[in-house]
């Protein structure tokens, strides 16, 4: 009888002993549970297809060539890891301008040469939400998809920020010009500009918790912007896009574009031909041809043919479905 419970008593140590080892092994697995995982196509980072890199040096094929988004459970947010098809180029002192401002100076989260949209659909409401994507994308998500939040991963965080509460002022000052025949009502204009910057806090988040490792670059949302980690049932729309830091950095610099260009935020615009500064290969006479150089897919749709269905004539930007990580068969 002795025996036999000598033999019960080793048996639960080493039962304990196991669900310790099992316990400590996981623990940490488990605090960083992966939410969902989206894959996309190795060597589509041409848009439509036909979108070529700028020939400046910073860029190559592949630079901007997203192979899988990651999303994360960590304390208190959600942490997103993007690979990408080759090596994160990092800032180096290169000198970006006339001063010799150095570009490791400017672009201090390591990385410089592309942003990354992430627009969520956490109600899931069809038309309930924004369609309009950040502006520069020259492209809507569909109603199925409008958007309560936006993440942007941009190497300038604090800059686009401040840009973006500029070009919101800009857009409603011009359409209230518009709607009231040139006469602005400064009084309405200045109630609008108080409310901007709240606003944008509560829709867009531009992180400052970035890690850059190889291909992979890491970055963290708290859970007090999205309003919880990062949800599989949430739609997402993610596009990337080449990052314009000289603009960024400088508005006087873009002042060679000429003319009246196009509204611009933290993305390099796309033009027929090829282009030291700018996206190439882009069709003739289409000015809201989008500059997004790779995106994400639900599984049956097209990257090809969702970015080449817009049209200028008819005022009719392309527009991007979402994914629902939860109930796509890219999703894991
Ligand atoms: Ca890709
Ligand atoms: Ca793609």
């Amino acid at each position: 009888m002795a025996r036999r419970n000598n033999k019960t008593l080793i048996l639960t140590l080493v039962l304990c002993l196991v669900a310790s080892l099992g316990l400590s092994t996981q623990a940490p697995a488990q605090s960083k549970k992966t939410l969902f995982k989206l894959e996309d196509p190795f060597g589509d980072d041409y848009g439509e297809g036909r979108l070529v890199y700028p020939l400046i040096s910073d860029f190559e094929k592949g630079d901007l060539d997203l192979l899988s988004l990651t999303a994360r459970r960590v304390s208190g947010g959600t942490r997103f890891e993007a690979l990408f098809a080759k090596e994160i180029k990092k800032a180096d002192r290169e000198s970006v301008d006339d001063l010799g401002t150095q570009l490791n100076a400017i672009a201090r989260y390591g990385f410089y040469t592309f942003n990354i949209d992430i627009y969520v659909d956490k109600d899931r409401e069809p038309g309930s939400g924004l369609i309009r994507m950040l502006p520069g994308r020259e492209a809507e998500v569909t109603p199925e998809f409008a958007w309560e939040r936006v993440v942007c991963l941009t190497p300038l965080p604090n800059e686009a920020s401040a840009r973006l509460r500029r070009l919101v002022v800009n857009s409603m000052k011009r359409t209230m010009m518009d709607e009231s025949e040139g006469r602005l009502d400064e009084e309405a204009l200045e109630e609008f500009k108080d409310s901007v910057p709240a606003d944008i806090e509560e829709k867009a988040f531009f992180p400052t918790r970035v890690n850059v490792r190889n291909r992979m670059i890491e970055f963290t949302v708290p859970d007090s912007f999205l309003g919880g980690p990062a949800d599989p049932n949430w739609g997402y729309v993610v596009v990337i896009t080449a990052a314009d830091i000289i603009q960024s950095i400088d508005m006087s610099k873009a002042a060679y574009l000429g003319r009246k260009s196009r509204e611009r935020f933290m993305a390099l615009p796309v033009s027929p031909g090829t282009w030291q500064n700018r996206l190439g290969g882009g069709r003739e006479g289409e000015a809201i041809q989008p500059p997004i150089m790779d995106m994400l897919v639900p599984t049956g749709a097209s990257q090809e043919v969702l970015l080449d269905d817009y049209s200028t004539k008819q005022n009719r930007p392309a527009r991007l479905p979402g994914i629902v990580p939860a109930q796509d068969s890219s999703g894991s």
